[in-house]
Parts: C-alpha cells; structure tokens; sequence
C-alpha cells in the first residue's frame, strides 16, 4: 500500500541519552538498545471511523519513539499494517449500506491525510491484510504442519485454529491469568463457543468463506485471514523475530499481541517475537474510551477543518503521559493553542537566553519512557523567559525551532 508521504525531520546538534521504555512483557522501563537499524511495528487502523484521537494519540507516541531513535543516528525500519479485511469493517460497511472495499480505501486516505497534518514519520512498509494474504496463508500452512494450528471437524466451515498452548510461553506478553484472558477474549474478537475448538482460547487463523464475504483460495479452502496472523505474518516477512518495538493501544495487549507473538514464536522457535512490547493508554471523552463502538469519536479531520492548528492537536495530545488512559477536554485543545502561540512568539525573537540546557532536558525526558509532558515543560520554561526576560543569545529561537521540529514533530 501507498505510505504517506515522508516528514523532513532536521538534525539537532548535540545527543541525547539512550532510549528506555516500558515493556509490558518485563512490566519494567529498561533501555531499548536497537542496532545500527532500529525496527518496529505499529498495528495500524481498521479503516472505518479514521482518525479519531485516540488514533492519534497511539501513533504519535511511536512517532516520537521514531524520533529519539533518528535523533540518536538510527535508521529506523517502521512497519504498519492495515486491517482493511475483517469483520469490525464488514459491519460497518453493511450498516451503512457501503462497499467495505471502498469504505476501506476512503478511510485510510483520510487516515494518511491527517497524519500527513499531524506530521507523523511515515512507516517504510504500509501493508494492507488484503496484500498480505499470500504470506498469511503460507504461515498458516506451516502452524497446520508442525501441530500448532489445526482445522475444526466442519464440513461447511472448515476454519483454521491455531493452540493456545502451541508455545510453552504464552501468556508471558500480557501476564494475564486465565480468567482475565478469558474475559478479554470474548471482549475483544474472539469466539470461545465455536463448536470444534479444543481450547476455548484458540484463536482463528484463517476463516473458511462465508456467504457474501470475501474470500482468496488456499490449501484449507477459500477463505481469509485471522486478525492475529495478519500482523505476525507483515511484522515477520519485513523485520524478522527479535525487532526491536511492537506497538499499539493497550486494548492490544491481550488477545491480539500474545497471539501474534505466540504464532510468530511458534513458527520460529524463537522466545520473544519482540524485543519490547509498548501500549498507549486509551484517551477518553467524557469518562468513556473513545471508540468506534461507542461513537464517541473526536477527529482529527473535523478539528482541522474548523481550524484547530495540527500543531495543537499535537501538544494537546502529547500533554499527557502515553501510558496514562486520558480525557480529551476542550481546555486541553485551549492549553494547547496557548502553548503553540507562546512558543511561536518566543522563537521568532531576534534573541534570547541561551537553549542548549532546554534541549538537553527535552532529550532527557523523551529518553526516559517518553515523558513528553515534561518535555513540553522544559520548552515552556524557556519560552516564558523569552518572552519575558528576553536574553543574548541570537542563536536560541532556532535552536528551539529545530529541536521542537525534530523531537516534537512540531514545526513552529
Ligand atoms: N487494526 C487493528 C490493529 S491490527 C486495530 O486495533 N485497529 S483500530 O483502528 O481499532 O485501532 C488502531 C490503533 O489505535 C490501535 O493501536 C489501537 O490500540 C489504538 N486505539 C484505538 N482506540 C484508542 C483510544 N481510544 N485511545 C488510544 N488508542 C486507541
Ligand atoms: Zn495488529
């Protein structure tokens, strides 16, 4: 699938400390420690209701993980998929009366358009489930042979199930007990009472056809994807077991990250699918997550259609810690306008006190799990001095311009 397009992200004189983040699996902030090239995978949109701020928020925060890891002279090998086949889209296609191909297609345009505004650093591979169909069905086939997946006994819907206890780790990404799994399960897509699966947790790696839904052929018979499989087989195909972040909301963590990495581990052999597993809290609105389900949906797209600067949307979001569940509020967007404007002002003074320390502290906060709301604080710092004080240094207003640019991903 087309990316969107490339961010000019400049460089920063000076470095900062290496990047540390929480891993859910170790359930600790420890250092990420990527090589020469730094590779991560972010699940992407299931393209219906794009994009809404929790969207935003989730994918900001491994924008800047992006950043701190270009900033320290990385490459970065960014891998996102999207969901463009799955049931969630099937149903809103057919509640609106839509073809989910094109419903499909417009809300990842818009998708790619808002990040485009938001200036989120594109991923290198942008790979729909329909293109990956071929590399899921290859996987799948070797699950069936090694024993790891197997195919219910139903003639009439021959679906493909992969064993929960294929792997002798899982549960190690979410540390969940049984019952919490269970519970979730059913939650968040899976199906516990279909007749023919030997663990009520199986999960489904490939759906036979069912009427009126695609389908592409394989070895088990027409049929697509599951969810989890999707996001093994991209990851898998493009950087390989053992990358360095795997990203996502925390309504990911489990059933959709412990079985993409049990899959990925059983097919490899490997311990851990991901060097580091890294979950956003979920932004709220009104004390309620901000979901498709619920409607409770704040886009970017209407925000910026009524004016609100990317920029703010950007600070609004970045305002909080990524980990935190969070409400959007008005005033938050208010806060945010104020900042971008008082920033703005004090980087076009012809001078100002000197910013090397401020950049350093922005470099440190970010280093440490991300703390960007620390990161903003620092730059307010110098800017309400700036602005007040004034100061002698004619190179600060640019310094800070660039280093906002490049770490922040806000152009002033
Ligand atoms: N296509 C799958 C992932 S493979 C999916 O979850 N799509 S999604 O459109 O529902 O969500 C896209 C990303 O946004 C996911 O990482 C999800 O965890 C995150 N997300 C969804 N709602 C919120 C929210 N309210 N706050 C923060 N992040 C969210
Ligand atoms: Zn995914």
């Amino acid at each position: 699938m087309q990316s969107w397009p490339e961010v000019d992200v400049p460089s920063v004189p000076g470095e900062g400390p290496p990047l540390r983040l929480y891993d859910t699996a170790d359930r600790a902030v420890r250092p990420v420690a990527p090589g020469s090239t730094a590779t991560m995978y972010v699940c992407g949109i299931t393209p219906y209701d794009a994009t809404h701020l929790g969207h935003a928020a989730t994918y900001l925060t491994f924008d800047l993980v992006n950043r701190v890891w270009r900033d320290a002279g990385h490459d970065v090998h960014y891998v996102q998929n999207v969901t463009d086949v799955d049931d969630p889209l099937f149903e809103r296609a057919a509640r609106d009366g839509d073809d989910w191909m094109s419903l499909g297609q417009r809300e990842t345009d818009l998708f790619r358009s808002d990040m485009t505004a938001l200036r989120v650093i594109p991923p290198r591979d942008y790979i729909g489930a329909v293109e990956s169909v071929t590399e899921v069905v290859e996987l799948v086939e070797k699950l069936v042979a090694s024993g790891a997946a197997y195919v219910v006994d139903d003639a009439k819907y021959p679906d493909v199930y992969f064993r929960a206890d294929a792997t002798e780790q899982f549960g190690y990404e979410s540390g969940y007990d049984r019952a919490t799994m269970d519970t979730f399960f059913v939650e968040r897509g899976g199906d516990p009472d279909r007749p023919g699966k030997r663990d009520p947790l199986d999960a489904l790696v490939w759906k036979a056809e069912r009427p009126g839904e695609p389908s592409w052929p394989s070895p088990f018979g027409p049929g697509r994807p599951g969810w989890h499989i999707e996001c093994a087989a991209i990851a898998l195909n493009r950087i390989g077991s053992g990358f360095d972040v795997q990203g996502g909301g925390s309504d990911l963590i489990f059933p959709h990250h412990e079985f993409s990495a049990a899959h990925a581990e059983s097919l490899t052999g490997a311990d851990r699918f991901a060097r580091h597993y890294v979950h956003t809290g979920m932004i709220g609105l009104d004390g309620e997550k901000m979901s498709k389900s619920l409607g409770n949906l704040v886009l970017v797209s209407k925000l910026t259609a009524a004016g609100v600067d990317p920029g703010a949307i950007r600070l609004g979001l970045l305002a909080g810690h990524y980990r935190q569940d969070r409400t959007w509020t008005d005033e938050i967007l208010a806060a945010a306008q104020d900042r971008l404007a008082l920033w703005r002002k004090a980087v076009a003074l012809e001078s100002a006190q000197s910013a090397e320390d401020t950049v350093a502290r922005v470099r440190q906060h970010l280093a440490d799990d991300l703390d960007s709301a620390k990161a903003l604080d620092a730059i307010d710092a110098w800017a309400h001095d700036a602005v007040t004080l004034g100061g002698s240094d004619p190179a600060a207003p640019g310094l800070v311009s660039l280093a906002v640019d490049a770490l922040l991903g806000v152009k002033l």
